[in-house]
């Protein structure tokens, strides 16, 4: 088990799953969790950059944990954890923030889309962010790190960090890949289809959720955004709305693009919507019907993100103690 390569992911609690992250990341987790030896956490530390009701925050934190176990990640397998219970990050957080550059952080798409939608709390947490995500990933020594393709440039900047410092100490950190699914990597959203299906944008009818309801799922699909043509054809510039739908398509049914033009020659975008809400509904329905079973024995899951936080914390712990020497703390 020992010689397993390591996998370290995570998803902010901040609103309900989506299609887009369990396509762009979960389904991937769970792929890969046979031959890695897989960490996998819900950044309530990195959900925090944004103001959060702390009642609801709780919430969405044990929702989100029984959603990852019901996706079918085996928590035997799998250690499962909460970022906040393990406070390595926190330290190495700190610590690479000493080693990321301002001109550096001032580059990411991420914190300039989200200072531009909330410019009344452009927080300090929201430009760091990189740094504590880049200690998320080193801390556990991360060979690879499955994300949608959103978060390429934050996996980018780890790497940066880690050579940056490795540079100036010697080889402390081992330097990650990002995994990037060929197919769903950016979902779409179902109304304007030109930018990602994201939480954020949870009432517009363009986002589908983990555990939205099947009525409401078919309703969606049935308006999501396509062009004033006919034909079913994969085309991501030309087409957005229909090539995000066989992309979803795709990835519920097992299906190749080529195989989906053939399916549906001939026949109109209303068939196509109707089949690609079907199949998100059958893909969607055994893990809604599992996390609200799992949601009703909050002892198991508080037995989880126990286990998965110590389990955690005994591999983070020795980075963090590896580091603080290198930089020349006195030890304990
Ligand atoms: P927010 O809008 O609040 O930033 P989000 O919906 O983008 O949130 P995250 O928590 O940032 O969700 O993403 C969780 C994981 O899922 C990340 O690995 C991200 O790359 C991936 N992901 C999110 N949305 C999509 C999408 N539309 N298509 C593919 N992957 C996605
Ligand atoms: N930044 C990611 C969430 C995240 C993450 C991580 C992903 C926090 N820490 C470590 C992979 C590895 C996001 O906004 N989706």
């Amino acid at each position: 088990m020992d010689d397993k390569k390591i996998i370290l992911s995570g998803i902010k609690p901040s609103g309900e799953l989506t299609l887009g992250s369990y396509i762009g990341a979960i389904k991937n987790w769970v792929e890969l969790s046979d031959e890695y030896e897989c960490y996998y956490m819900l950044a309530d530390m990195h959900a925090i950059t944004v103001r959060q009701e702390p009642a609801e925050l709780r919430r969405r934190t044990l929702e989100q944990l029984a959603q990852y176990i019901a996706c079918g990640l085996d928590p035997e397998k799998n250690t499962i954890f909460i970022q906040s219970h393990v406070p390595a990050h926190a330290e190495l957080g700190w610590v690479l923030s000493c080693y990321t550059m301002f001109g550096e952080l001032s580059r990411m798409t991420q914190f300039k889309d989200k200072s531009a939608k909330n410019e009344e709390n452009i927080n300090a947490g929201l430009f760091t962010y990189p740094s504590l995500m880049a200690a998320d990933i080193l801390v556990y020594q991360a060979d690879l790190v499955p994300v949608g393709d959103d978060q390429k440039q934050h996996v980018e900047i780890c790497r940066d960090i880690a050579v940056r410092f490795n540079g100036i100490y010697g080889e402390t950190f081992k330097l990650p890949e990002p995994f990037i699914p060929k197919a769903g990597a950016r979902i779409m959203s179902l109304q304007e289809p030109q930018n990602k299906m994201s939480k954020s944008e949870q009432d517009s009818g363009g986002c589908i959720c983990i555990l939205d309801k099947p009525e409401s799922i078919l309703r969606a699909f049935k308006r999501a955004v396509t062009d004033s043509e006919t034909e079913v054809r994969y085309d991501p510039k030309a087409k957005p709305g229909v090539s995000n739908l066989m992309q979803i398509y795709a990835v519920c049914a097992g299906k190749t693009f080529a195989e989906i033009e053939a399916e549906f020659s001939g026949k109109g975008y209303g068939d196509l919507k109707a089949t690609v809400g079907e199949a998100v509904v059958e893909t969607l329905r055994p893990i809604r019907e599992e996390a609200a079973r799992l949601l009703s024995d909050k002892a198991y899951l508080e037995q989880i993100y126990k286990n998965g936080a110590e389990r955690a914390a005994r591999a983070a712990n020795r980075t963090v103690q590896k580091v603080y020497k290198k930089v020349g703390f006195v030890g304990k």
